[in-house]
């Protein structure tokens, strides 16, 4: 029972300040302690090391700071692909959700196979053809599925790096128009925030749960901290309302432990900057721990 954690302090990949500081203040709200409470052998990396944007310059509009979020995610995939082998859990904290394209990338080179559940207001399914923005954090699914700039797809093998069908996004209720025609003609399972209250987050994390692991040897989990409304998580890069509640990201934790499928994870988007006495960090460390089997009683 090893979780090895690895901070990725990373905002290269958005164009608001802040995500950089996610490690740390995850950190600071206690998460190692926790951890080992319940538990767990904890193995803190630290922080990979990431360039400050003000000491580059973006090149290509429609692709911000390409070069150091390939060479970024270059260090994390190898990162990654160590934690699997040795047996232990990556839980990875950024940092902007441009990491997902090397954690995947690290997981994709385990003999293990895994399904994807990816917790996110976005679909972040954007390619250079379809962002609007230019930013790299809209677009990590679409790399791990082998879409968009090559020097992303690349990074760790030049291949599709997760299975369509074991893969489900939940809680969306922001995307792109040309976004979610694209992820349309996907197989991958979309379930907006529309979904969970017609059905509740219990029946959509069950299902969601029953798609990553069938016919794979784990689940991995990507979750954006934005998917959680506001007025909960007002400290994340790209805020927006509607989200899901504080309880129901807990249950869906919950489930997921329960499950037994849990392989890794992310954590990603917490912004200190905009944060409540780091209550978005605080909310990250206990949904982590929820993960992680903490339970109530
Ligand atoms: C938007 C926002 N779809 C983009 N994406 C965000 O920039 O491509 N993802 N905020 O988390
Ligand atoms: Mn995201
Ligand atoms: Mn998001
Ligand atoms: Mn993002």
């Amino acid at each position: 029972k090893v979780v090895r954690i690895i901070g990725v302090p990373i905002d290269l990949g958005a164009d608001r300040r802040g995500v950089d500081m996610g490690p740390s203040a995850i950190r600071y709200a206690g998460l190692n302690a926790r951890l080992k409470r319940l538990g767990w052998i904890v193995e803190d990396y630290g922080n990979i090391d990431v360039p400050v944007p003000e000491t580059r310059e973006i090149k290509d509009k429609k692709l911000k700071y390409l070069e150091e979020i390939v060479q970024i995610n270059e260090q994390l995939h190898l990162i990654v692909a160590k934690a699997k082998k040795d047996g232990v859990i990556p839980l990875i904290l950024g940092g902007d959700h441009s990491l997902g394209i090397g954690t995947i990338a690290g997981l994709a080179l385990s003999e293990q196979s895994f399904g994807l559940i990816w917790f996110d207001t976005h679909g972040d399914y954007n390619t250079l053809d379809t962002t609007e923005s230019g930013n790299i954090h809209g677009m990590p699914l679409a790399i791990s599925n082998g879409l968009g700039a090559p020097e992303l797809t690349g990074i760790g093998g030049n291949n599709k790096k997760l299975r369509e069908e074991n893969t489900v996004i939940i809680g969306a209720r922001e995307m792109d128009p040309q976004e979610k025609e694209l992820l349309r003609r996907s197989k991958i399972k979309v379930f907006t925030m529309r979904d969970i209250d017609q059905m509740g987050m219990k029946e959509v994390v069950s299902e969601g749960i029953r798609i990553a692991s069938q016919g794979t040897d784990g689940i991995h989990i990507s979750f954006d901290l934005d998917v959680i409304d506001p007025e909960e998580a007002p400290g994340v890069g790209t805020p927006v309302p509607g989200g899901i509640t504080y309880r129901e990201a807990h249950l869906a934790m919950e489930l997921l432990a329960d499950s037994g499928y849990i392989s890794s994870m992310d954590v990603v988007e917490v912004n200190p900057i905009l944060d409540n006495h780091n209550k978005t960090a605080k909310l990250a460390v206990g949904l982590i721990c929820s993960a992680f089997g903490e339970r109530i009683f």
